[in-house]
């Protein structure tokens, strides 16, 4: 039996000694939402059952399993993090306004971001879903305010996922690379299964909602197109694959290799996916796997966030390809977001 296994926490901790500054705060904040990812997958996996074990203990599971997973997974996180000592403050993609740590605990140094339970509407059908969280140091004095986490992506000091799918895995980085790791629920330890992620420059698969098409403006349906095969000159064809869980969409395509758009159409014409808690973290992941992401044209890791819950065009994933399109859509001279080009060609 292997027992050289490197634990989360083990690995953190390797990762920051090469750092004598560091104080262990940002390792520990890191666990608790470990931890936290840990409850919500215990949630998760029961969430099929509460049909069969409701009559069992009716109050507490029923009431737990009614309990919204989404909201369930928002009250996990908040729990796990604002009693330590490390945040300032929070913002959800479940709550309207930010979230300060209670006055009775003490405000860290660090905002997060969290999308507690991205997908959810796939729990129903059994797909997987993933928490996406995003850190900041903070800018402000005092309790943590808005500022704290209007900050451009780039200033990020950690960000990651977990994804609830065959098996729980959550994958970060602190800028040192990205890094995989698989939960064994046998002994409630994430073991480090994928160090050093690096996506391929090309992908095999892209994903998009294609029922979107003729929503998006002509240069991208025009990049698209070069997706299908119909611009050998510009680009391969790629396979089509697409589940409508970012966190499944990306992690495969972070992992074969592929590219995730989710553009501004006439429906969603800043696009639907949020910057804050969705796309800058997941591009920090894919930068520091070698890939990018940008909002068609820009990088998004540059763009300075005016809103808690603005949204963005997403371009993410193998580096060539998120390049073939932003080349496709500068040389048509038009900007991602503008929905309404298409009515006007
Ligand atoms: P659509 C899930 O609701 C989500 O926020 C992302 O996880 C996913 O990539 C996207 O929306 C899917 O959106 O419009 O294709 O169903």
């Amino acid at each position: 039996m292997q027992t050289s296994v490197t634990t989360i926490e083990r690995f953190i901790l390797d990762q920051e000694d090469r750092y004598p500054e560091a104080t262990g705060e940002l390792s520990n904040l890191l666990y608790d939402i470990a931890l936290a990812s840990k409850i919500i997958a215990a949630s998760i996996r029961r969430a099929g059952l509460v049909n069969i074990l409701g009559s069992a203990d009716a109050e507490n599971i029923q009431g737990e399993e009614q309990q919204k997973l989404d909201v369930l997974a928002n009250e996990t996180i908040k729990n796990c993090l604002n009693h330590t000592g490390r945040v300032c403050v929070m913002g959800s993609e479940e709550e309207e306004h930010l979230i300060p740590v209670p006055a009775e605990f003490e405000a860290g140094k660090y905002a997060v971001l969290f999308d507690p339970l991205d997908g959810s509407s796939n729990i129903d059908v059994n797909s997987a879903v993933g928490t996406i969280f995003s850190i900041y140091r903070r800018v402000s004095e005092g309790r943590g305010t808005l500022e704290d986490v209007l900050q451009p992506g780039v200033r990020q000091v950690a960000a990651g996922y977990v994804m609830y799918g065959s098996s729980t895995m959550m994958v970060y980085t602190t800028g040192q690379g990205v890094h995989g790791f698989t939960l064994d629920p046998t002994i409630g330890e994430f073991l480090l299964c994928a160090p050093r992620i690096v996506t391929p420059r090309v992908g095999k698969y892209y994903s998009v909602n294609e029922s979107n098409f003729a929503r998006w403006d002509r240069p991208v349906q025009t990049a698209v197109r070069g997706f299908h095969g119909d611009r050998p000159d510009e680009i391969k064809g790629k396979n089509s694959r697409y589940i409508g869980s970012l966190v499944a969409d990306f992690h495969r395509n972070l992992i074969a290799g592929g590219i995730f758009l989710y553009p501004a159409d006439t429906k969603n014409p800043r696009g639907k996916l949020r910057l804050l808690y969705e796309a800058a973290p997941m591009a920090f992941i894919a930068e520091q796997a070698q890939g990018s992401a940008t909002d068609g044209i820009n990088r998004i890791l540059d763009i300075q966030p005016t809103s808690l819950h603005q949204r963005t065009p997403l371009v993410i994933g193998s580096r060539h390809d998120v390049g073939y399109v932003a080349d496709t859509l500068r040389r048509m001279q038009l900007r991602p977001g503008n929905a309404h080009t298409a009515s006007l060609l």
